[in-house]
């Protein structure tokens, strides 16, 4: 088959889905795979992978225009990819503007090309829900082929805000590579890290994700245990400055390391003994998802999709969202019980690799796809 994908380029989970779909269609299962975007997906940009190219969207800035019509010119665009690649399906993730500019791009062309949408989260929860974007968002829904959710909270969210009739969204998990994130990765050595315990957080450190509460939930850890410890924070955002204030104003401003954002998170993952991730809301949580099949459990508020994904205590711990008295009990337990620690990092990475593997998921798509 011939599939176009449509995504965001920046860092953030549905990139890096999108791009890993795009991968193992390719790799695994011989399809031909066109990204088409003002970026390429940031996995893509290290690695060249046959069957897969890359099209970069043009748009024309002109100072009439008080916004740049992005949509506009990637339906433009796509509608020339459809014609000329012979464009079977074309997988948009985020309803907004993708799946409206896949819709468009098809009538531009005449031809039964299959519009596929996969909704992420935020372009339900925060954006297609707001009232000046509902009644797009639910005609991008109701006219995709296909439209997949990545877990049953957040298909039922969408049915609910936005009046989808049951039986439109199918849930499709989202997955992981085990070739990229599993246990027996080397560990980084890092200096600032040696014979300490690390915990990491991994956010793009928007609201949404509550990052003070990270370095909230790691100053309690830090009076319950007698152990040395870090914490570092992967990825940058908006709250990055007022994590480091608070961190200072806790006095632990010397045992929180902020590393930026990288690419290739498994060797880090490894590195680190915890994950907390206390957001407020995540519709899936792919970065505790990584964190598991390497063997980190992870401690995440219980939220969205991420009780789909750990069952509290087997494989990892859900606390009450807020209650983060709750997540340093359950840190603290994890970190001083070396037997209950190994039954959880064993199961998560089982988790992983069974219910969440590549192998499993990707098979689902293609099944959408034909
Ligand atoms: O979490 C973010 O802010 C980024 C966002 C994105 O669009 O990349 O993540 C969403 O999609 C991911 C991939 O499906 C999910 O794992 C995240 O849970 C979801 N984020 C939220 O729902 C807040």
């Amino acid at each position: 088959m011939n599939i176009a994908i449509l995504n965001y380029h920046r860092i953030g989970g549905s990139g890096i889905v999108a791009y890993e779909i795009g991968r193992a269609m390719a790799e695994d299962l011989g399809h031909w795979v066109h990204f088409i975007g003002l970026e390429p997906p940031f996995r893509l940009r290290d690695n060249f992978l046959d069957r897969i190219t890359f099209h970069r969207v043009e748009v024309k800035e002109y100072p009439v225009f008080d916004y740049q019509p992005y949509a506009l010119a990637l339906a433009s665009q796509l509608s020339e990819i459809i014609l000329k690649n012979e464009i079977d399906v074309v997988h948009s993730h985020y309803a907004l503007p993708h799946a409206i500019a896949a819709l468009l791009a098809r009538d531009i062309t005449g031809r039964k090309v299959k519009c596929v949408t996969t909704l992420h989260g935020t372009d339900i929860t925060i954006v297609g829900a707001h009232p000046s974007m509902a009644n797009i968002t639910r005609y991008a829904i109701e006219k995709s082929d296909v439209v997949t959710a990545v877990s049953n909270s957040l298909k039922r969210d969408t049915e609910a805000k936005l009046g989808i009739r049951p039986g439109k969204i199918k849930t499709i998990y989202n997955f992981v590579n085990t070739r990229d994130f599993n246990p027996d990765l080397k560990k980084i050595e890092l200096s600032q890290c040696k014979d300490t315990v690390m915990i990491l957080h991994i956010s793009n450190l928007r609201p949404v994700k509550t990052p003070l509460d990270v370095i909230k939930i790691f100053y309690g850890i830090t009076k319950k245990l007698d152990l040395k410890l870090r914490l570092c924070i992967l990825g940058e955002g908006p709250l990055q400055t007022e994590m480091m204030k608070l961190a200072s104003e806790l006095g632990i401003g010397g045992l929180v390391n902020f590393l930026g954002s990288y690419n290739d998170l498994g060797p880090l993952i490894v590195t680190s003994r915890l994950m907390l991730l206390p957001s407020k809301q995540e519709s899936f949580g792919l970065v505790a998802l990584e964190s598991m099949a390497c063997g980190v459990p992870v401690v995440a508020s219980r939220v969205g999709g991420l009780p789909e994904l750990i069952d509290d205590g087997i494989n990892s711990c859900l606390f009450e969202s807020g209650n983060l008295d709750e997540a340093v009990e359950k840190s603290v337990n994890l970190l001083k019980n070396p037997d209950f620690y190994l039954k959880l990092s064993q199961q998560a990475v089982k988790t992983a690799s069974t219910t969440f593997s590549r192998e499993k998921i990707i098979h689902q798509y293609e099944s959408v796809y034909r």
